[in-house]
Protein backbone atom coordinates (compact mmCIF):
# COMPACT_ATOMS: atom_id res chain seq x y z
CA UNK A 1 0.00 0.00 0.00
CA UNK A 2 2.69 2.52 1.21
CA UNK A 3 4.85 1.53 -2.02
CA UNK A 4 1.72 2.42 -4.49
CA UNK A 5 0.93 5.88 -2.90
CA UNK A 6 4.69 6.29 -3.38
CA UNK A 7 4.28 5.33 -6.84
CA UNK A 8 1.24 7.95 -6.61
CA UNK A 9 2.89 11.05 -5.82
CA UNK A 10 5.84 10.59 -7.50
CA UNK A 11 4.67 12.40 -10.93
CA UNK A 12 3.11 15.37 -8.76
CA UNK A 13 6.72 15.95 -7.29
CA UNK A 14 8.51 15.62 -10.44
CA UNK A 15 5.20 18.40 -11.75
CA UNK A 16 6.22 20.51 -8.96
CA UNK A 17 9.99 20.59 -9.69
CA UNK A 18 9.13 21.13 -13.29
CA UNK A 19 7.59 24.43 -12.28
CA UNK A 20 10.59 25.60 -10.52
CA UNK A 21 12.70 25.97 -13.40
CA UNK A 22 12.24 29.26 -15.06
CA UNK A 23 11.28 29.27 -18.82
CA UNK A 24 13.56 31.28 -21.18
CA UNK A 25 13.53 34.61 -21.64
CA UNK A 26 11.12 35.96 -24.49
CA UNK A 27 11.63 38.16 -27.34
CA UNK A 28 8.72 39.86 -27.01
CA UNK A 29 4.99 39.90 -24.96
CA UNK A 30 3.19 37.88 -27.42
CA UNK A 31 5.97 35.13 -27.62
CA UNK A 32 6.09 35.19 -23.84
CA UNK A 33 2.79 34.50 -23.79
CA UNK A 34 2.48 31.54 -26.02
CA UNK A 35 5.31 29.88 -24.86
CA UNK A 36 4.75 30.42 -20.91
CA UNK A 37 1.12 29.35 -21.71
CA UNK A 38 2.63 26.14 -23.55
CA UNK A 39 4.77 25.31 -20.60
CA UNK A 40 1.98 25.40 -18.14
CA UNK A 41 -0.33 22.90 -20.31
CA UNK A 42 2.91 20.57 -20.49
CA UNK A 43 3.09 20.89 -16.72
CA UNK A 44 -0.50 19.64 -16.45
CA UNK A 45 0.42 16.93 -19.28
CA UNK A 46 3.87 15.52 -18.04
CA UNK A 47 2.49 13.77 -14.59
CA UNK A 48 -0.85 12.54 -16.07
CA UNK A 49 1.07 10.52 -19.11
CA UNK A 50 3.40 9.49 -16.10
CA UNK A 51 0.54 8.41 -13.95
CA UNK A 52 -1.28 6.33 -16.53
CA UNK A 53 1.71 4.64 -17.87
CA UNK A 54 2.25 3.79 -14.26
CA UNK A 55 -0.62 2.10 -13.39
CA UNK A 56 -0.96 0.64 -16.97
CA UNK A 57 2.26 -1.10 -16.69
CA UNK A 58 1.95 -2.17 -12.62
CA UNK A 59 -1.34 -3.62 -13.88
CA UNK A 60 0.43 -5.99 -16.96
CA UNK A 61 2.84 -7.14 -14.79
CA UNK A 62 0.85 -7.51 -11.64
CA UNK A 63 -1.66 -9.25 -13.84
CA UNK A 64 -0.12 -11.23 -16.09
CA UNK A 65 -0.66 -14.84 -15.13
CA UNK A 66 -3.99 -14.28 -13.72
CA UNK A 67 -5.92 -17.05 -15.49
CA UNK A 68 -9.27 -16.21 -13.35
CA UNK A 69 -10.24 -12.32 -13.91
CA UNK A 70 -12.70 -10.61 -12.11
CA UNK A 71 -15.16 -8.15 -13.59
CA UNK A 72 -14.81 -4.57 -12.44
CA UNK A 73 -17.00 -4.04 -9.28
CA UNK A 74 -19.14 -0.60 -8.78
CA UNK A 75 -16.80 2.20 -6.49
CA UNK A 76 -18.78 5.47 -6.66
CA UNK A 77 -15.75 7.01 -4.54
CA UNK A 78 -13.07 7.12 -7.52
CA UNK A 79 -15.59 7.42 -10.15
CA UNK A 80 -16.92 10.84 -8.31
CA UNK A 81 -12.41 11.16 -8.06
CA UNK A 82 -11.73 10.49 -11.23
CA UNK A 83 -14.61 13.19 -12.56
CA UNK A 84 -14.06 16.34 -10.73
CA UNK A 85 -10.14 15.71 -11.40
CA UNK A 86 -11.02 15.59 -15.33
CA UNK A 87 -13.37 18.76 -14.38
CA UNK A 88 -10.60 20.66 -12.30
CA UNK A 89 -7.93 19.60 -15.30
CA UNK A 90 -10.35 20.58 -17.83
CA UNK A 91 -11.13 24.10 -16.66
CA UNK A 92 -7.56 24.80 -15.93
CA UNK A 93 -6.81 24.29 -19.62
CA UNK A 94 -9.66 26.03 -21.25
CA UNK A 95 -9.05 29.14 -18.54
CA UNK A 96 -5.44 29.32 -19.66
CA UNK A 97 -6.02 28.98 -22.55
CA UNK A 98 -9.20 31.77 -22.86
CA UNK A 99 -6.45 33.94 -20.87
CA UNK A 100 -3.72 33.79 -23.42
CA UNK A 101 -5.62 33.88 -26.49
CA UNK A 102 -8.04 36.94 -25.56
CA UNK A 103 -5.11 38.84 -24.89
CA UNK A 104 -4.78 41.82 -27.40
CA UNK A 105 -1.14 40.54 -27.47
CA UNK A 106 -2.35 37.37 -29.47
CA UNK A 107 -5.62 37.99 -30.90
CA UNK A 108 -6.13 42.10 -31.51
CA UNK A 109 -10.00 42.60 -31.90
CA UNK A 110 -11.00 46.18 -33.40
CA UNK A 111 -13.04 48.42 -30.63
CA UNK A 112 -15.28 50.65 -32.91
CA UNK A 113 -16.07 53.34 -30.25
CA UNK A 114 -15.91 56.72 -29.60
CA UNK A 115 -12.30 58.66 -30.07
CA UNK A 116 -11.34 54.69 -31.34
CA UNK A 117 -12.97 54.93 -34.45
CA UNK A 118 -11.48 58.38 -35.08
CA UNK A 119 -8.17 57.11 -34.47
CA UNK A 120 -9.39 54.59 -36.45
CA UNK A 121 -10.21 56.77 -39.85
CA UNK A 122 -7.22 58.72 -39.67
CA UNK A 123 -5.43 55.16 -39.78
CA UNK A 124 -7.22 54.51 -42.55
CA UNK A 125 -6.28 57.78 -44.44
CA UNK A 126 -2.31 57.49 -43.81
CA UNK A 127 -1.86 53.69 -45.53
CA UNK A 128 -0.29 52.93 -48.56
CA UNK A 129 -3.25 50.44 -50.34
CA UNK A 130 -6.70 51.88 -48.64
CA UNK A 131 -8.74 49.10 -47.68
CA UNK A 132 -10.46 48.03 -44.96
CA UNK A 133 -9.94 46.48 -41.32
CA UNK A 134 -6.96 48.18 -39.85
CA UNK A 135 -7.63 48.58 -36.65
CA UNK A 136 -5.57 51.67 -35.06
CA UNK A 137 -3.87 52.11 -31.58
CA UNK A 138 -5.75 54.04 -29.02
CA UNK A 139 -5.73 57.73 -29.73
CA UNK A 140 -3.28 58.33 -26.97
CA UNK A 141 -0.87 56.09 -27.67
CA UNK A 142 2.98 55.98 -28.91
CA UNK A 143 2.51 52.82 -31.01
CA UNK A 144 4.25 52.19 -33.88
CA UNK A 145 2.33 51.38 -37.10
CA UNK A 146 3.56 49.45 -40.34
CA UNK A 147 1.56 48.63 -43.13
CA UNK A 148 3.22 45.10 -43.96
CA UNK A 149 2.28 44.84 -47.81
CA UNK A 150 3.04 41.16 -49.20
CA UNK A 151 3.27 40.80 -53.23
CA UNK A 152 4.88 37.70 -55.56
CA UNK A 153 7.36 37.08 -54.00
CA UNK A 154 8.09 40.04 -51.76
CA UNK A 155 7.38 42.45 -48.85
CA UNK A 156 7.59 46.46 -48.47
CA UNK A 157 7.05 48.01 -45.02
CA UNK A 158 5.09 51.11 -44.96
CA UNK A 159 5.45 53.41 -42.13
CA UNK A 160 2.29 55.93 -42.15
CA UNK A 161 3.52 58.61 -39.96
CA UNK A 162 7.11 59.33 -42.09
CA UNK A 163 5.81 58.35 -45.03
CA UNK A 164 8.10 55.95 -46.17
CA UNK A 165 8.76 52.30 -47.63
CA UNK A 166 11.56 50.28 -45.94
CA UNK A 167 12.51 46.80 -47.09
CA UNK A 168 13.14 45.46 -43.42
CA UNK A 169 10.65 45.60 -40.77
CA UNK A 170 12.65 47.91 -38.17
CA UNK A 171 10.75 48.45 -34.62
CA UNK A 172 11.43 50.22 -31.18
CA UNK A 173 12.05 48.28 -28.48
CA UNK A 174 9.99 48.17 -25.62
CA UNK A 175 7.17 49.58 -27.58
CA UNK A 176 3.96 48.52 -28.75
CA UNK A 177 4.00 47.93 -32.68
CA UNK A 178 1.03 47.36 -35.04
CA UNK A 179 1.36 46.01 -38.07
CA UNK A 180 -1.64 46.26 -40.74
CA UNK A 181 -0.67 42.95 -42.96
CA UNK A 182 -2.55 42.88 -46.66
CA UNK A 183 -1.25 41.75 -49.94
CA UNK A 184 -1.28 42.81 -53.44
CA UNK A 185 -2.12 39.64 -55.10
CA UNK A 186 -2.21 35.90 -53.74
CA UNK A 187 -2.55 35.08 -49.83
CA UNK A 188 0.53 35.34 -48.03
CA UNK A 189 1.20 34.81 -44.18
CA UNK A 190 3.33 36.94 -42.28
CA UNK A 191 5.74 34.45 -39.76
CA UNK A 192 8.17 35.76 -36.85
CA UNK A 193 8.37 32.87 -34.96
CA UNK A 194 10.92 34.62 -32.69
CA UNK A 195 8.77 37.01 -31.76
CA UNK A 196 5.17 34.76 -31.93
CA UNK A 197 3.85 36.38 -34.67
CA UNK A 198 2.19 34.49 -37.46
CA UNK A 199 -0.89 36.46 -39.70
CA UNK A 200 -2.22 36.14 -42.97
CA UNK A 201 -2.07 38.51 -45.50
CA UNK A 202 -5.13 38.89 -47.50
CA UNK A 203 -5.75 40.95 -50.95
CA UNK A 204 -8.76 43.59 -50.59
CA UNK A 205 -8.26 43.83 -46.93
CA UNK A 206 -6.09 44.44 -43.59
CA UNK A 207 -5.74 41.91 -40.63
CA UNK A 208 -3.93 43.87 -37.82
CA UNK A 209 -1.99 42.19 -35.40
CA UNK A 210 0.06 43.70 -32.12
CA UNK A 211 3.15 42.85 -30.39
CA UNK A 212 5.61 44.80 -27.72
CA UNK A 213 8.98 43.16 -28.74
CA UNK A 214 11.52 43.12 -25.67
CA UNK A 215 14.82 42.02 -27.22
CA UNK A 216 16.78 43.77 -29.60
CA UNK A 217 17.95 41.91 -32.36
CA UNK A 218 17.81 40.53 -35.84
CA UNK A 219 14.68 37.84 -36.58
CA UNK A 220 13.89 36.48 -39.61
CA UNK A 221 10.77 36.81 -41.24
CA UNK A 222 8.96 34.00 -43.33
CA UNK A 223 5.70 33.59 -45.97
CA UNK A 224 4.12 31.35 -44.21
CA UNK A 225 1.39 30.21 -46.85
CA UNK A 226 3.07 28.75 -49.97
CA UNK A 227 2.38 31.17 -52.78
CA UNK A 228 4.20 30.60 -56.11
CA UNK A 229 7.44 29.49 -56.98
CA UNK A 230 9.06 31.60 -55.36
CA UNK A 231 7.65 31.18 -52.04
CA UNK A 232 10.78 30.11 -50.57
CA UNK A 233 12.43 33.24 -51.30
CA UNK A 234 9.72 35.08 -49.35
CA UNK A 235 12.50 36.39 -46.86
CA UNK A 236 12.54 39.59 -44.97
CA UNK A 237 14.85 40.81 -41.98
CA UNK A 238 12.72 42.00 -39.26
CA UNK A 239 14.92 44.18 -36.54
CA UNK A 240 14.01 45.73 -33.25
CA UNK A 241 16.18 48.26 -32.61
CA UNK A 242 17.04 50.62 -29.08
CA UNK A 243 14.49 53.46 -28.95
CA UNK A 244 17.16 56.41 -30.11
CA UNK A 245 18.52 54.10 -33.14
CA UNK A 246 15.23 53.25 -34.31
CA UNK A 247 14.55 57.08 -34.62
CA UNK A 248 17.84 57.72 -36.39
CA UNK A 249 16.90 54.71 -39.18
CA UNK A 250 13.67 56.47 -39.14
CA UNK A 251 15.18 59.49 -40.58
CA UNK A 252 17.68 58.09 -42.49
CA UNK A 253 15.19 56.06 -44.36
CA UNK A 254 13.50 59.60 -45.08
CA UNK A 255 16.80 61.12 -46.34
CA UNK A 256 17.30 58.18 -48.44
CA UNK A 257 14.21 59.19 -50.04
CA UNK A 258 11.72 56.57 -49.45
CA UNK A 259 9.25 57.89 -51.21
CA UNK A 260 5.37 56.53 -50.67
CA UNK A 261 2.24 58.41 -51.32
CA UNK A 262 0.35 58.56 -48.41
CA UNK A 263 -3.54 58.10 -48.80
CA UNK A 264 -2.54 57.33 -52.40
CA UNK A 265 -3.97 53.51 -54.10
CA UNK A 266 -1.93 50.86 -54.60
CA UNK A 267 1.31 52.13 -55.35
CA UNK A 268 2.75 49.05 -53.45
CA UNK A 269 5.52 46.63 -54.10
CA UNK A 270 8.52 47.96 -53.28
CA UNK A 271 12.04 45.95 -55.15
CA UNK A 272 12.83 44.40 -51.78
CA UNK A 273 15.55 42.18 -51.16
CA UNK A 274 16.50 40.57 -48.06
CA UNK A 275 20.34 41.28 -48.44
CA UNK A 276 19.47 44.85 -48.75
CA UNK A 277 18.11 44.68 -44.97
CA UNK A 278 18.92 48.58 -44.08
CA UNK A 279 18.20 50.18 -47.82
CA UNK A 280 14.86 51.68 -48.81
CA UNK A 281 13.07 50.14 -51.26
CA UNK A 282 11.47 52.09 -54.13
CA UNK A 283 7.90 51.96 -54.92
CA UNK A 284 6.66 50.77 -58.17
CA UNK A 285 3.14 50.71 -59.45
CA UNK A 286 1.94 46.82 -58.73
CU1 LIG B 1 4.03 34.23 -49.94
Amino acid sequence: MKRTRIGLFAPLVVALLLVAVEPAMAQSVTERMISNLNTSLLYVAIPITILVEVILIYTVIRFRNNDDPQPTRENRRLEITWTITTAIILLFVGLASFVVLANPYVSLVPDASGGQAQAQQQAQADVLINQSGATAPPPDSDAVEVEVISYQWGWTFHYPEAGVNASTLAVPNGTDAYFHITSTDVIHAVHVPELGLKQDAVPGEYNTIKTKPTEPGSYQLYCAEFCGSGHSGMLANMTVMPQGEYQQWLSQQEAAGGNASAGGNASAGGNTSNSSAMSAAPAKPA
